[in-house]
């Protein structure tokens, strides 16, 4: 556009009149709440939720503290009433429409305004708009009653003749992990769990706001802004477009139909990537909405652009499953997310940046949303457009059968559809897939036995509605990102579990299958796996509310919620590691555990590439504190796996395996350009004396995994358990050992420190004669470390920095894996 007329136009805009665009107020203040049984009113936080709000008036004890949790469950089984009120100036009064928009209330919530019932709900996951012109005075009081949700699940299970698997959860709509999980506590939440808004406008309001890609290449996007609306008017509107605060587009449009779509080109885009491929770009773009000088509404939105594909191909094995970003094959390495709080109003801003943050230098690209927890909050996706973290998204089923009568499947529509039309414009939104492990359950877990063949095929039949056309049909109908029916494809009692689709193996840990396994099952996509370990001191004692990291007691017992946890890790620590005696160095020991099993699959899977093209853990976060399969613990603590996650999903990998007595090592490159270098393998004493080397000229094309040397071990005559063997690749080092960690021989040699204070935290030089595996550094004062868990070569010195608010570092203790062996 010529820049005269932008210029003209930019004044024009300036001189416009802002009086009548529609006007929020956020109903957050003056809210009291109590027992529907009480009589006095306490004070709460809106939003929120009753167990909090019940702790913060000190009635309840830390719902994560010791074993309160079992004493706290009386607290959902009662009715809670929230109240607040709140005046409304003459100029909202007067405003052609009000409308209260409750944004998420968790779950059977009966609402009134000034004594008239103005809502009921069932949905916990979903918003619900109120017109309430007619209800709304000078002073106003809004009243919203919690009903305990057994009433209401009691009422529908009675309607069926048989009880669908896995009880009494799936007739609700709300996060399901909250009726308990192997790794969570039951803690039923009830309450105003987003925000209230009264929402005034007069002729004209913005709805919705997609910006649709249509065409993407190198040479051009073509986008069609589609803006849906609530009107009055019948006027002729003009709409502007801003790219980057920059007007591109002006059009215009008679105010009737609902909704209106404009197409617009961009030339020589730049695309969004996934941050370990490219860069996440993003364009802001705004929608200006005009009846002649005057603003109507205007609405902003950051917008990637990329094309996403799910490749699922037949092929000669099986079935592809994998991912395309802008036409790259992308290989997915990441975790599976889940709440970060039982009491999600807990979560803030800080929370989700600090852990997403923590995703992306762990050099994770994606991360599956799983369906027994949230939908996320518009934070999560923001931060995950910003940071280039893809997102498996499921919708938010798990593990059960659930009904399919037409009030139950509306409600969900309304959900899904909602959900999807929130999170339509986010370019990190890879798939949404339809639920986690109900058609495995249902194949494979016995809840088909005991039932009649019209029983069986009802439940089935209702489950293919939902999911093999209601949800699938959202999503083709909203966006373009792919959907896939349920995570995993085949349970891993089906051999075609390796073969095609995405799996859960979960032959580690459930099936008690040594970590090797992991070696030579390889699936098409890991979209689960995963091992349990302890969390971090600081977590321990907080559980134990002192200074104990005893795990053998009653409050610990509580965090670990899997039956057969504890002898699970003893078992397999068994197989691999010295057992310690002490608590101390048995937490310790059962991190490395994790780390050395999920790194071991990590990394088969990786050199498996291309025919294996994602690997997931299970998992990545917890919701209270607590012994799970966590990378990273619930007080933010990179527990050992997430430390050498990070090396193990390097876009440029050095991966080592012995098989048949030949060292092989493997490059993987995860990047769009060759890898060329020098490829040196050494193998060292633990004095650091040098016993062999090799060096090969490499050069490694780009997306591949290639075997690149293999040394015949036999003719080297090594003692397996004295050596460690040091692969070196553009500057970076792998160590590999030839025995398991219980078998090395590892020398006892001091750790030398020197420590200095930087601008923000510390700098800690080690150094020692003798190779020491696993240093793990502890400090009592919160911070984070660079490294972690990491092996020092002798006679190197290795540099760590400690992210820390504190002054001083008073007290550092070094444990290295060294001295637990005899
Ligand atoms: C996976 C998940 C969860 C569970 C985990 C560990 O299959 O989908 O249901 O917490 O296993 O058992």
């Amino acid at each position: 556009m010529n820049r005269i007329l932008v210029f003209v136009l930019l004044l024009v805009c300036f001189s416009c009149k802002r009086g009548n665009t529609p006007i929020t107020v956020e109903l957050s203040k003056d809210w009291t709440f109590k027992n529907v049984k009480d009589t006095s009113w306490l004070t709460a936080e809106v939003p929120g939720e009753v167990h909090m709000d019940l702790f913060r008036n000190k009635i309840i004890e830390a719902p994560f503290v010791g074993n309160n949790e079992l004493d706290l469950q009386w607290v959902s089984k009662e009715d809670w009433a929230y109240k607040t009120t709140f005046s409304v100036t003459d100029k909202i009064l007067l405003k052609k429409h009000l409308e209260l928009n409750f944004k998420g209330l968790d779950t059977y919530a009966s609402v009134y305004l000034n004594d008239s019932l103005i809502l009921e709900t069932k949905n916990a996951f979903r918003g619900y708009k109120v017109d309430v012109k007619s209800f709304l005075k000078d002073e106003n009081e809004l009243r919203v009653v919690f009903k305990s949700t057994s009433i209401a699940e009691e009422k529908e299970k009675a309607r069926l003749s048989y009880e669908l698997p896995e009880g009494n959860r799936v007739f609700t709509r709300k996060p399901q992990f909250q009726y308990g999980w192997d790794w969570g506590p039951q803690f039923n939440t009830m309450g105003i769990s987003e925000p209230i808004e009264l929402i005034a406008w007069d002729d004209y309001k913005i709805e919705n706001f997609y910006v649709e890609q249509s065409v993407l290449n190198d040479s051009v996007a073509d986008l069609i802004f589609r803006i849906s609306y609530k009107t009055v008017i019948e006027d002729r509107l003009t709409y502007e477009f801003y790219i980057n605060d920059t007007l591109e587009l002006i059009q215009y449009d008679e105010a009737k139909d609902k909704s209106t779509r404009f197409p617009f080109q961009i030339k020589n885009p730049k695309k969004w990537w996934p941050h370990n491929i490219g860069a996440p770009y993003l364009y802001d773009v705004k929608c200006v909405v005009k009846k002649g000088n005057q603003i109507l509404d205007s609405i902003s939105v950051k917008k990637g652009l990329r094309t996403i594909e799910l490749v699922t191909e037949k092929d000669s094995i099986g079935a592809s499953f994998y991912f395309k970003v802008n036409e790259v094959p992308v290989y997915a390495k990441g975790a599976n997310y889940i709440p970060q709080n039982s009491f999600q109003n807990q979560v803030k801003k800080d929370h989700y940046e600090t852990l997403l943050s923590a995703v992306v230098e762990a050099n994770m690209n994606m991360l599956r949303v799983w369906g027994g927890g949230i939908y996320e909050r518009d934070i999560f996706y923001d931060l995950c457009d910003e940071k280039g973290i893809l997102v498996w998204q499921d919708f938010m089923f798990a593990c059960a059968m659930y009904p399919g009568d037409e009030a139950f499947l509306e409600n969900v529509k309304i959900e899904a559809e909602q959900q999807v039309k929130r999170l339509r414009n986010h370019a990190s939104i890879a798939l949404w897939c339809g639920n986690n492990e109900s058609s495995e359950g249902w194949r494979r877990w016995g809840w088909q036995s005991n039932r009649g063949e019209e029983e069986r095929a009802e439940i089935w039949n209702n489950y293919l509605k939902l999911f093999d056309s209601i949800l699938p049909e959202i999503v083709a109908s909203n966006t373009s990102t792919p959907y896939w029916e349920s995570s995993p494809s085949y349970g891993r009692g089906n051999p075609k579990y390796k073969t095609e689709g995405d799996a859960h193996d979960w032959g580690i840990w459930h099936d008690e299958y040594p970590f090797e396994h992991l070696q030579d099952n390889v699936p098409r996509f890991m979209s689960e796996f995963g091992f349990q370990s302890f969390p971090s001191y600081e977590a321990i004692k907080f559980i134990n509310a002192n200074d104990s990291i005893s795990i053998a007691s009653p409050a610990f017992s509580t965090h670990q919620k899997h039956a057969r946890g504890f002898s699970i890790i003893e078992n397999y620590m068994a197989r691999d590691f010295p057992v310690p005696t002490n608590d101390e160095d048995y937490v310790y020991v059962s991190q490395l555990l994790q780390a050395h099993g999920i790194t071991m699959g990590i990394e088969a899977q990786r050199r498996a590439k291309p025919y294996t093209m994602g690997t997931l853990y299970w998992q990545l976060n917890d919701c209270w504190p607590v012994a799970s399969w966590s990378s990273i613990d619930f007080m933010g603590n990179w527990k050992a796996l997430h430390y050498k996650a990070k090396h193990s999903f390097d876009n440029v990998l050095v991966s080592l395996r012995v098989q048949n007595d030949i060292l092989k090592t493997y490059v993987v490159n995860d990047n769009l350009k060759p890898e060329n270098g020098t490829l040196k393998t050494r193998i060292l004493d633990f004095k650091g004396n040098e016993l062999y080397a090799f060096s090969k000229v490499i050069g490694v094309k780009p997306l591949v995994s290639a075997l690149q040397t293999e040394i015949n071990l036999k003719a080297l005559n090594l003692k397996a358990s004295e050596v460690v063997v040091v692969s070196e690749f553009q500057n970076k080092k792998r160590l590999f050992y030839l025995v398991k960690p219980k078998d090395l021989k590892l020398s006892k040699a001091d750790i030398q420190q020197k420590i200095t204070k930087t601008t923000d935290g510390f700098s800690i030089e080690l150094y020692s004669k003798a190779l020491q595996k696993d240093v793990f550094l502890i400090s009592e004062s919160k911070g984070h470390f660079s490294d972690n868990f990491f092996d020092l070569l002798p006679n190197e010195t290795k540099v760590i920095y400690f992210k820390t608010k504190a002054l001083q570092l008073k007290y550092l203790k070094i444990k290295t894996f060294n001295k637990l062996l005899r």
